[in-house]
């Protein structure tokens, strides 16, 4: 859902054309990027559909565990492997094993740039040489590739710097955003009733217009719900963008004040110009939802 953050500001800015209050530069956006962004959206959808339906399911063996017995079951379909494994089955056992083929991308911004600086020509390669230097196998082209990630989407290149004057007016334009990026979600449907009511908030408080679309982004990218953003979990609102919006970066590394590796909600509001007091720590977690449906 994250990765749609532009997708989706692509898609209103070209409705909403005389708001000139509208952030971020999309003018070099054709349609091909916009679907691209969209299908990018749609995977990290699939993802939290994933971890929905995986709570789902928890929740129906738990039942049916005290029904009635357990009757065969493909050994894969509890099994959740890591990025670039698939499950491998043999009978009764189940192991992950590093993903035999990753499919071949022929469009240069599904290509990636890595924290070496070197392109690879998709996501799923660079999890897949991660995998097999992590499990010593003898197509990894070199050990130190354990540690390799995915620094940004697209071809590496010489990113432009974020002069000054933009870096300063940055808060303001990623406010602007992310509440743009809310409404949308609203129209669509696609927030819980939570975070549906507090966009309504959103658009009829103006004390709450910005931190309140600010709180949802900070609690969305939290997916371990510790309360704290790790660099890892930036991932979904960097890696698609930084050779898109040039400063993205500066800002996210901004955000940490204490450089501690992650940041906090008060970290997150100071960053976009929030006043403290305006930030309420108001997330939905679907995990501590679970007792409630049980009853
Ligand atoms: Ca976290
Ligand atoms: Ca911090």
């Amino acid at each position: 859902m994250v990765l749609g953050l532009l997708a989706l500001t692509v898609q209103v800015y070209s409705e909403e054309k005389e708001d000139e209050e509208f952030p971020l530069d999309l003018e070099d956006f054709n349609e091909s990027d916009e679907q691209l962004l969209r299908e990018m959206e749609e995977k990290m959808l699939a993802k939290d559909i994933d971890r929905e339906n995986e709570i789902a399911t928890k929740l129906v063996e738990d039942v049916n565990n005290v029904l009635m017995p357990v009757l065969e079951i493909d050994p894969c379909e509890k099994m959740h492997c890591g990025a670039g494994r698939v499950c491998h089955s043999t009978g009764e056992e189940a192991e992950c094993i590093c993903i035999p083929d990753c499919p071949e991308e022929i469009d240069t911004r599904r290509h990636v740039c890595t924290n070496k600086n070197v392109t690879w020509p998709s996501d799923c390669s660079v999890y897949q040489e991660r995998c097999f230097c992590d499990s010593k196998d003898k197509r990894c082209t070199d050990p130190s590739n354990s540690h390799l990630h995915i620094d940004y989407y697209g071809i590496c290149q010489d990113l432009p710097g974020c002069s000054e004057e933009e870096k300063k007016d940055f808060p303001r334009r990623m406010r602007d955003w992310l509440f743009n990026v809310m409404r949308d979600l609203a129209e669509r449907d696609e927030l819980t009733e939570h975070y549906m009511q507090m966009q309504m908030e959103a658009e009829t408080n103006m004390t709450r217009r910005w931190s309140n679309a600010a709180v949802w982004k900070w609690c969305d990218l939290d997916g371990n719900t510790d309360r704290s953003v790790s660099r890892h979990e930036l991932f979904p609102i960097r890696a698609p963008l930084v050779s898109l919006e040039h400063c993205i970066a500066p800002f996210l590394e901004s955000c940490d004040q204490n450089d501690d590796h992650r940041i906090t909600l008060l970290e997150w509001g100071t960053c976009l110009e929030l006043e403290p007091d305006e930030l309420n720590e108001r997330c939905d977690d679907i995990q501590k939802n679970i007792p409630h449906l049980l009853g």
